[in-house]
């Protein structure tokens, strides 16, 4: 009654911001990602008929009350799912510099997704797999597959069809991120927070949902023909666009700082000076830069002269769910 299962984070290209379901964590829009290779969760899960509540370990240390309630949360569904009441002791390592602001519940809700079924005997599909990551964090789906994912929103009330679909396998194409991790206070809102307050309140919401569908159709063409620059291009106007609609919103917040517009100005630059380089932004401060293999030292070279740039962390195309001996 025990597995471990690793997963890697994903990078959204076009970005997952908005539920038309909290419950069930069924998206408004289409996102599409790219998993890395550098940063992931290792879970193991035991069941046990001897065990009064579930315990979760993380990093090795015990979880806080708040973790630990989110994690025995999702594994009613999983129990629910299984049809079995046994509680469970999971274990966590996260291989993200979770403090520096890249924590990911991508790659943790996959991991437990995948363990914690395979724990009990169950042998699903990816598909299905992807389906359960999904209502731990909407991001985590996505991971279920190495390389370019897609997730499909689905029309159905139940998430039947809301999973992700890979695109491009990790090895058909090299295309770097370079995580930049920058000096930064507290982030002002959570994810889970801010596109709800976006989709309720921003007036520039509708823009995003109209724009995103042509984003997606571009990128895809880009990726399908390996056109770095086209991808580049969509991935940074996508993020520009989510960012956007959290000023629309009702009361206004940002994830940016003064350092993450110094590194979207030094991106600029880079691009002025022929070298391909783009960004994208997620819900926080730290700037995510693509690029190609043969510019990657160069772009380094650049970001080091920056005072508020505090680490540059390369990752390459990362696996999907892995399941490991016990
Ligand atoms: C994404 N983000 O597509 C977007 C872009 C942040 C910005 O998915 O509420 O942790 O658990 O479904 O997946 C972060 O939000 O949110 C996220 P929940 P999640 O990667």
């Amino acid at each position: 009654m025990k597995a471990v299962a690793k997963a890697h984070t994903n990078i959204a290209l076009i970005k997952y911001w908005g539920k038309r379901n909290d419950e069930l964590i069924l998206p408004m829009n289409n996102s599409l990602s790219l998993t890395l290779d550098h940063f992931y969760t290792t879970t193991e899960v035991q069941f046990d008929e001897a065990l009064q509540t579930d315990t979760f370990i993380f990093n090795g240390e015990t979880a806080s009350d708040s973790e630990s309630a989110k994690i025995s949360s999702y594994l009613d569904r999983i129990r629910q799912f299984a049809g079995v009441q046994m509680y469970a002791a999971v274990r966590s390592v996260n291989h993200v510099p979770t403090s520096a602001g890249f924590a990911s519940s991508a790659s943790g809700f996959a991991a437990l997704a995948a363990a914690s079924t395979k724990a009990l005997g169950l042998d699903l599909d990816r598909k299905t797999l992807s389906i359960l990551a999904r209502q731990g964090s909407g991001s985590a789906c996505r991971s279920v597959f190495g390389g370019f994912a897609e997730w499909e929103k689905g029309s159905r009330t139940d998430g039947s069809d809301s999973y992700a679909v890979p695109i491009m396998s990790k090895t058909e194409w090299d295309v770097r991120v370079l995580s930049v991790l920058l000096e930064s206070n507290e982030k002002p809102i959570s994810s889970r927070k801010g596109m709800k307050r976006t989709v309720e309140t921003s007036p520039f919401y509708s823009g995003w949902l109209e724009a995103v569908d042509h984003e997606l159709k571009e990128i895809k063409t880009a990726i399908r023909t390996k056109d770095f620059e086209r991808l580049g291009k969509v991935a940074e106007a996508n993020a520009l666009k989510m960012h956007a609609t959290m000023l629309g919103s009702h009361p206004p917040f940002t994830y940016w700082q003064s350092s993450t517009m110094a590194v979207m100005e030094e991106v600029q630059h880079l691009r002025d000076k022929g070298i391909q380089a783009y960004y994208t932004i997620d819900a926080g401060p730290n700037v995510k830069i693509l690029c190609l293999p043969e510019d990657e030292q160069k772009i380094r070279d650049e970001l080091e002269n920056l005072e508020m740039v505090k680490g540059i962390y390369g990752c390459r195309p990362g696996p999907g769910i892995e399941y490991k001996e016990k």
